[in-house]
């Protein structure tokens, strides 16, 4: 009769998840006895960085990923990096380790109350089983919902139970399929169809859905087909089009005022991959222009549902993309020629302008990089200068919450080998993730870390004056040298003073892991 742990073991080995991006403690070290040599386990350094890195390397290989935390301290530190990876809708199944079973009730020490209570509100799922045997059931069960939800789960495990009998009825989970069917009804079908072709002037907004769901061209060939302008979702944490394309007129801001204004004059918004909408700034106003009708097209039927506008059909992005482009048989009018960038600005004194930087990567670095960038004052900039014209080009915390970037970027960079891959961050958000740098020195990943120094949290200054704060304390980062932090943790450093000196820098491909730390100038997030 197997064990729990060995047909545990065997379940995730059968489903490819035998990457695990783990932080351990005493509660786990049973789960990870007898690991299967396929198993390869990535050590981070916190549970923050740990999630961080997992959800990059999901979200660049498009498939669902382990993660090994410890019990509630363990939890709790991965917080914050959860609620981007439930953002960006990352199929993550996190086991944790619990105390063995008869010493939860007193609470000894790592034993973690009512664990799945904890971690509730923010993963789809979250559970312990009710005894040992189901514990295999469970676990399928945690990666079946990740899957279907496209969300976090979590499972805990107390340690005692991974040494248990089985039981023969364990063993049916090992060949379980379980999919989820996407396409839209024959009568929904037709009357998309009918809205969409009857429209005078659409407009597309297009969600960070549909780069993870690989639709990048595809979305492309709708736009062309429709003739319609694109706007990329507010708050877009990867990029679902190219952004020098003709018809692509940028991201939405995030507020309710200048979403509406940009949808002035067009009586169809067709909203595919998105929430309607994940605004930010609140800039009251109505939510749509008199005469504008407004359709979401997601898979994510909670996000169907919590929307305050306009209709919604929940189907996969992809399937109606197809139904439309068969519909659409007429080219629409020529889109015409890719924009170029402007000439970018520069600063005054020894520091870059952060478009001088972005047009460096441009230049310099392969089209194919894909960049994870957490770095808030410059997002207008990077818009300005970047030309990315690939699926999977561009990643950002997709809930705001610093600390996804660098470890992000290091999982990126392990999940897609055959890429370059820069991340680019501020010197602020560097520090909520910053020991991601020592997993990136211990693999050998090859990732350019772009460090944007301006010595102060440059988004909230902004924020200060829309909200007309203009003195909150707190604010400023002087004093911080990553160039020797990152020697520290073992990774190659280099401050590069000039605009010239970058591109020389950005021109080699070294095969491990380096820092560039730039003095830029404060630029403001629009
Ligand atoms: N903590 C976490 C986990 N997430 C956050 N979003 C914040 C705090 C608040 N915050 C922002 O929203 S932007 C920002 C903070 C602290 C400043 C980031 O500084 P940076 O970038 O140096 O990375 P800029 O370009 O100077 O703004
Ligand atoms: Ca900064």
């Amino acid at each position: 009769m197997p064990s729990v742990r060995r047909v545990s073991h065997e379940f995730l080995e059968r489903r490819g998840l035998t990457t695990i991006f783990g932080n351990p403690g005493s509660n786990e070290l049973p789960f990870l006895a007898e690991l299967p040599d396929s198993f390869r386990y990535v050590l981070g350094l916190h549970e923050g960085a740990v999630v961080g890195m997992a959800d990059g390397y999901a979200q660049a290989t498009g498939r669902p990923v382990l993660v090994n935390l410890h019990a509630a301290s363990g939890s709790g530190n991965a917080m914050g990096a959860l609620t981007n990876a439930v953002a960006s809708r990352t199929p993550m199944v996190v086991v944790a380790g619990q105390q063995v079973r008869p010493a939860i009730g007193p609470e000894a020490n790592l034993s973690s109350v009512d664990a799945p209570a904890l971690m509730k509100p923010l993963v789809g799922w979250a559970a312990e089983p009710a005894c040992a045997e189901d514990v295999p059931r469970a676990l399928a069960q945690a990666l079946f919902e990740a899957e279907l939800q496209r969300r976090p789960t979590y499972l805990s495990v107390p340690y005692d139970d991974w040494a248990a009998e089985a039981g023969d009825n364990c063993l049916p989970i090992l060949d379980r399929r379980v999919e989820r069917g996407s396409a839209p009804g024959g009568e929904q079908a037709r009357r998309l169809v009918e809205q969409v072709t009857a429209a005078r002037r659409p407009l597309l907004v297009l969600g960070g859905d549909i780069d993870s769901a690989g639709l990048f061209d595809d979305a492309v060939r709708l736009a062309e087909r429709l003739g319609s302008p694109v706007w990329a979702a507010p708050s877009l944490f990867r990029l679902p089009f190219p952004n020098r394309h003709p018809l692509f007129r940028g991201v939405l801001p995030a507020g309710i005022a200048p979403v509406s204004a940009a949808f002035e004059g067009h009586d169809l918004v067709l909203v595919l991959g998105a929430p309607v909408f994940r605004y930010h700034e609140y800039l009251p106003g109505r939510y749509l222009p008199e005469g504008t009708h407004l359709i979401q097209v997601t898979d994510d039927a909670s996000a169907a549902a919590r929307a305050p506008m306009g209709e919604a059909l929940v189907a996969a992005p992809g399937a109606v993309i197809d139904l439309l482009v068969n519909a659409l048989d007429a080219l629409g009018e020529a889109a015409g020629e890719y924009r170029p960038a402007p000439e970018p600005p520069t600063a005054e004194g020894d520091r870059l302008h952060p478009e001088e930087v972005f047009a460096a990567l441009r230049d310099r670095m392969p089209h194919d990089t894909a960049y994870v960038a957490e770095s808030t004052s410059t997002n207008s900039a990077w818009w300005r200068q970047m030309d990315l014209r690939r699926s999977g080009s561009y990643y950002f915390p997709a809930a705001g919450g610093l600390g996804f970037g660098l470890p992000g970027a290091v999982g990126v960079a392990m999940g897609r080998p055959d890429r370059p891959v820069v991340g680019v961050i501020g010197d602020g958000s560097a520090n909520y993730g910053i020991t991601a740098l020592w997993t990136a020195a211990q693999h050998r990943v090859p990732l350019t870390v772009v460090l944007l120094r301006n010595g102060t949290y440059g988004a909230l200054r902004w924020f200060g004056g829309l909200l007309g704060v203009p003195d909150a304390p707190g604010l400023d980062i002087p004093g911080l040298d990553f160039t020797r932090i990152a020697e520290g943790y073992g990774v190659a450093s280099q401050h590069v003073h000039s605009a010239e000196e970058l591109r020389a820098v950005l021109a080699e491909h070294p095969e491990h892991p380096r820092l560039v730390q730039v003095d830029t100038a404060l630029t403001t997030p629009s």
